[in-house]
């Protein structure tokens, strides 16, 4: 695997679209990738494996960014730092379908604000509850005095993921100017 100067790290809830958003994004086929647990002290089982998604996009530059995705459960954490170490930027998707989906927004971004601060976030299967308000993530942020772009997106729709990509994008370019 050639690994990529620039990387985006893909975190969030199971299911939420991880692997589909960066299906739907690189260029190129994603890779599965098995990472060994070595950390025995909070990992009991010396031979866990963990998939780990990877893409690759070029944007409209010719800069060909990374796309990681985290494995999405919670005992899996010890990877996002390894994951993580050295990205330019996180996107992080919340199901909205799951009854505590603001918690879970809320502990996402505790632990990834701690490795970067551009995060864009991706409120996913909105779809498939169409009676539940989406309003309410804006509405925590702003409370919160959080300004990560947040956008309702189906991780299917390139468009969609695109969006959520170019503003994570924006914010990056902002504060490092990496295009130059
Ligand atoms: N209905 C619907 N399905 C979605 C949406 N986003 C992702 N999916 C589907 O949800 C399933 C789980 O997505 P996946 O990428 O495997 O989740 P991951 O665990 O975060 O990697 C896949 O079948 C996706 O196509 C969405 O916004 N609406
Ligand atoms: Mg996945």
């Amino acid at each position: 695997m050639i690994i990529q100067q620039y990387k985006i790290v893909f975190a969030g809830t199971m299911g939420a679209g991880k692997t589909e958003a960066i299906r739907t994004l690189s260029d190129i086929p994603i890779l599965v990738t098995e990472a060994l647990n070595t950390d025995v002290e909070s990992h009991q089982k010396m031979q866990t494996t963990v998939g780990i998604d990877y893409g690759e996009i070029t944007l409209d530059n010719g800069l060909v960014i990374g796309l990681y995705g985290t494995p999405g459960q919670q005992r899996f954490d010890f990877m996002w730092s390894i994951i993580c170490e050295g990205a330019i930027g996180a996107i992080i998707l919340i199901d909205h379908t799951l009854d505590n989906s603001i918690e879970e927004l809320e502990s996402y971004l505790e632990i990834f604000q701690e490795y970067n601060n551009d995060i864009a976030i991706g409120i996913t299967h909105a779809d498939e509850a169409p009676e539940k308000s989406t309003f309410m993530y804006q509405d925590w942020l702003i409370k919160n005095d959080l300004y990560h772009p947040l956008f309702i997106v189906d991780a299917r729709v390139k468009d969609d993921i695109k969006l959520l990509l170019e503003a994570l994008i924006t914010s990056i370019e902002i504060n490092y100017n990496i295009t130059g």
